[in-house]
């Protein structure tokens, strides 16, 4: 059923930590040729922060947890290749299609592979205008309903940030600042809001999962908000101009559902002239490697060496 890359089966069958990784992002969410590089970078940040990486998609229809470097580079080239939401996984397996998994999607995977920690850029969440579209992405509902630890730099900031921090609260899910108390507001190292909580190490939020699990609200997920450093996030001036030119381009160009994301992104990479991009890949890279080190205080917590 799932297909495990040999390294990744080796480090889950030892109980050494595991990063899982999304490729949605490296197919929709950056522009070629950079995404391929990047996707490789991640890979390597998770390394260097002492994990195996697995990255997973749907090749050909197999569920796969971890690729190989040819699979990487299928995800990150073939046109065939859609966004794939959990509803969507069932489907594309039956088809036997090329799938890049979501938030969502991923984190359904990773969980059924037995992975507990998963880096990515932003969530997904409440939309704008979701008050008339319903458009909620199923990032949220995946949190609700998947034990899984997510390091991430917020939501992806087109959205609703105080209603998707609602939604969070609703559906139980634990959001932890790292290093911070404020929310991230991803290309922007604060969003405005507070978070009740905040965490400082590694082995802090590996307490909280094993805490969970004790208590008996794991099931659910945890979000580890890791902020870019001040020196390092999109001058908010322009990522106040970037969003209202972006969200008036989509209204004009009635993107709709699962295509408004792409298509922001790549209007705040071609607006910015890459200054969104490059800060994108700061994010996630940031985000592995801190994963990695949350897996690995995790799996000496459980398997004390
Ligand atoms: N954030 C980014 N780039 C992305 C995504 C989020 O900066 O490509 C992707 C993630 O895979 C996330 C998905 O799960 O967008 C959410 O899409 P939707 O809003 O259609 O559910
Ligand atoms: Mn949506």
């Amino acid at each position: 059923m799932l297909s495990v890359l040999p390294e990744v089966a080796d480090a889950l069958a030892s109980g050494a930590p595991v990063v899982a990784l999304e490729s949605t992002i490296i197919s929709h969410g950056l522009p070629r040729p950079e995404n391929l590089r990047v996707a490789r970078e991640i890979e390597q940040a998770v390394r260097r922060g002492g994990a195996v990486p697995a990255t997973i998609a749907l090749v050909d229809g197999h569920a796969c947890i971890g690729l190989d470097d040819a699979a990487l580079e299928q995800v990150a080239t073939r046109d065939d290749v859609i966004k794939v939401s959990t509803r969507d996984l069932a489907t594309l397996v039956a088809r036997k299609g090329m799938g890049a998994t979501t938030v969502a999607a991923t984190s359904h995977l990773a969980a059924l592979a037995g992975i507990g920690v998963f880096a990515t850029g932003g969530l997904g969440g409440v939309h704008r205008d979701a008050r008339n579209t319903w458009d909620e992405s199923a990032d949220l509902q995946g949190l609700a309903t998947t034990d899984i630890t997510i390091v991430c730099a917020g939501v992806k900031s087109i959205l609703d940030v105080p209603a998707t921090l609602e939604r969070l609260e609703t559906l139980g899910v634990t959001v932890l600042g790292y290093g911070t108390d404020a929310f991230p507001g991803f290309y922007l190292s604060d969003s405005g809001y507070r978070l009740d909580w905040r965490v400082d190490s590694p082995a802090e939020v590996a307490a909280v999962m094993a805490a969970r699990q004790e208590i008996g609200t794991d099931g659910r997920g945890i979000v580890v908000a890791n902020p870019l450093p001040v020196d390092e996030q999109v001058d908010p001036a322009l990522h106040e101009r970037l969003l209202h030119d972006g969200l008036a381009a989509a209204e004009r160009a009635a993107v709709r559902g699962k295509d408004v994301t792409p298509f922001l992104l790549e209007f705040f990479h071609r607006e910015s002239k890459g200054v969104t991009l490059e800060a994108n890949i700061r994010i996630i890279l940031h985000n592995a490697e801190l994963a990695a080190r949350i897996a690995t205080a995790a799996a000496d917590a459980e398997w004390p060496r």
